[in-house]
Order: C-alpha cells, then structure tokens, then sequence
C-alpha cells in the first residue's frame, strides 16, 4: 500500500513560524500516524501542493489538464459527491473546496447532494449517482460502518469511488482515501493537555468531553486518542456525550453538562469548534470563566479560522487542526486514474495545532515531534 501526506496549508502565506512547521519535516506531521510507511512523505508532495489554497481562486485551472477538460481527459467528467451535510465551519469549507476544484471551468460537472448527516440518505445518493452513470464518485461517509453492499454497486457499475475525510471501517472497495487521522489529532490534544498542566501546576484533571456525531470516524479516533492519554495519566473524564458536531448541539450538551457538574470539572475537550462555540455560550450564560488561567481549559479540533480567533482571543486554549481542503487532492487521484496510473491507497493531510501561549514549543505525538502553533492575525488570515 503506497502511502503520501501532503501540504495543503498556505505555507507561502504565513508567518515566519508557520512556515517553518510547514517546511520541518512532514514526519513531524501530527497526522503522520507514526507509522514509518506514512511518514516516508516525500517533501515532494508537499512542495507540489504547498499552493492548493489557490485551487479556489482559479490559479490551478491548469491543474485540471485544460480549461474544459476533467481531469485532463478531454472531456467533461462527471463527479457525484455524497457529502455529509453543513453541521460545520469545517463543513461549508469542505464543501466549497469540492465546488472550486470541480468546476465547470475546470472540466468537470459536478453532481453534489447533502446529505443532512442522514446515513441512509447517503446511501440513496450514492445509489443515484450509479443510475446516473457518473465517471466518479466522492463519499465522505457520514458514519464508518455499512458501506460494503453500495460500494459493491460502485464496483460492479465501474465507478471508481474515492472516499475523503471520514474512514470506513467495513469496505476496501474504493480506490483512494484523503483525510486526516483522527485518532492521532486525539493523542495530540491529549499531549498538549499533558504538557500544559505540567507547565501550569495543574495536578488533578477532571474532563467533559462534547464528542462529535456517533459513529463517525472522527469521533472514534478523537475520542480514542484522548482517552488514551487520560487512562496514562489518572485523568478523570467526568461524562462524554455527543454534540452532534454543532453549535447548538455543544451548548445544549455543556447546559446539561453545567447542571449536573458545575464546579466538578476543569476542562472542557469538544471535538469540533462549532460545538465549542455552544459550550462557551453555555459557561458564559452560567458566569462560568473558560480560557487561558481561567477555571476551565477549552481544547477544541478543527481550527477553522472562527475557532482561530477564539484561540487567539485566549477563549479556546488549544485547537487542533483538521484539514478540510481535500479536493485537490482527489483531483490529483482522478487525474492518475484518467492517466492510466495506480494512485495512493491513502493520503493524509498535514495539519497543525494551534495554541494561544507561548509556554510549550512542541509534543511528541506518536514518536514523532509536533510544533506548536501560536495564533496570530496572519495564521487567522492565511486559514480556510
Ligand atoms: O471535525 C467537523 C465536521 O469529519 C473531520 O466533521 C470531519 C468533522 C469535523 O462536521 O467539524
């Protein structure tokens, strides 16, 4: 199984600081998932792709092969992409990196359903796109399990699919993978937590924990990671409940949260930042102080650039980056297999993690070392 991790940060765009984590080494990647196989990344990738931010203001329209052909095949490729709803910031960001990248000026006609995070209706969507007889399919599975028949479909129709960001834990018929790997972005908060009590003489961790959907993988893997380094290190993980990955979803959970714990909890680790947006609305309503030397640590995923702002507003202590800008790596997927080429079993995406002092330089994520990022107004500038 080849295996490639890939810039799609604005390396070009940042600061000083963050263009030395783009430029270190991609094994110092979070998302690496320490395993030499994907940490053999070639700088190449990177490099190729250090510029992908720009597939959205037309700059990569060669990249297409020509101004009106998918995928440099000559033609108008059909893509059907099953997406899983607009729950998000990270959502909307992933969805608009699609709708750039497969453009009708770049070549291509794209077919794209919400899915309103309903399983089944994705389901039926995938199902839609057989019948349609598209060229490709991207599927970004609402949930990890399930996934085996329809892709049979896919299989026998002759319809390559390529899957992005969240993971399937029960089908291998799909061509490509590109996302991120969550569990690894839950050991990194976890790490960081653990480095930062040190720093702050913070002896006792009492956690809530606002996961993300039930049963998809970034919930899995985030929830995974985190507990992992909590049963290290005596944490106590005071109730673990789904937000749904929302806002609304994480205030309604922390105002249950507030009324059955208040005051028997120090940290608060929501698995998106617009759950983390609710919970904070939450403690705020409660008079509840949150933030950096405040009573409660607030760690949160996906750094979208509203999460950012509250990280450098010192509301969010840390926030560990998921990279929703996968299109133009899948069109690079599609432009190998109109190539006649293998393309990559897996690709990850590189990430960082964000933080608000600068007190701890860097955590050992999986063996491997991972930078910490300080927020400023270029990083919030230069971020999707
Ligand atoms: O963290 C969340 C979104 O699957 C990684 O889904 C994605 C998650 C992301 O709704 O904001």
């Amino acid at each position: 199984m080849k295996r490639k991790i890939v810039s799609v940060m604005m390396c070009a765009a940042v600061t000083a600081a963050l263009l030395a984590g783009c430029g270190s080494s991609p094994s110092g990647s979070q998302n690496g998932g320490g395993t030499e196989e994907e940490n053999e990344s070639d700088e190449n990738a990177s490099d190729e792709n250090a510029s992908d931010d720009n597939a959205s203001d037309g700059e990569d329209a060669d990249n297409a092969g020509s101004e009106s052909s998918g995928g440099g095949s000559g033609e108008t490729l059909t893509i059907g992409f099953a997406q899983v709803g607009h729950e998000s910031d990270w959502r909307t960001a992933s969805t608009k990196s699609c709708q750039d990248v497969f453009s009708a000026e770049n070549g291509y006609d794209l077919q794209f359903v919400d899915c309103d995070n309903d399983p089944a209706a994705q389901i039926e969507a995938v199902r839609g796109f057989i019948q349609q007889a598209v060229d490709y399919i991207i599927l970004d599975p609402i949930v990890s399990k399930g996934w085996d028949t329809v892709l049979t479909e896919c299989e026998d129709a002759g319809i390559p699919v390529i899957v992005i960001d969240r993971t399937i834990e029960d089908s291998d018929k799909y061509v490509s993978w590109v996302g991120s790997n969550f569990k690894t972005e839950g050991l990194a908060a976890g790490e960081w937590l653990k480095a930062y009590a040190e720093k702050k003489g913070i002896s006792e961790i009492n956690a809530l924990v606002i996961e993300g959907s039930t049963g998809a993988s970034a919930t899995l893997g985030r929830t995974e990671g985190f507990q992992e380094l909590a049963d290290a290190n005596g944490w106590k993980i005071v109730d673990s409940q789904t937000g749904d990955f929302t806002e609304a979803g994480g205030q309604e959970v922390m105002e249950s949260y507030i009324k059955s714990y208040e005051g028997q909890f120090n940290v608060v680790v929501c698995q998106n930042d617009n759950e983390a947006f609710g919970a904070m609305t939450a403690m705020k309503n409660a008079g509840i102080e949150y933030g950096v030397d405040k009573d409660v640590i607030v760690i949160s995923f996906d750094a979208c650039t509203a999460g950012l702002k509250r990280v450098m507003s010192g509301e969010i202590n840390a926030d560990f980056e998921c990279n929703p800008l996968a299109a133009p790596e899948v069109e690079n997927v599609i432009k190998q297999l109109e190539a006649g080429e293998e393309p990559e079993k897996e690709v990850f995406m590189n990430e960082h993690c964000f933080v608000n002092e600068d007190i701890i330089p860097s955590i050992t994520v999986n063996g491997a070392e991972q930078e910490l990022t300080v927020v400023t107004d270029e990083i919030i500038e230069a971020q999707y």
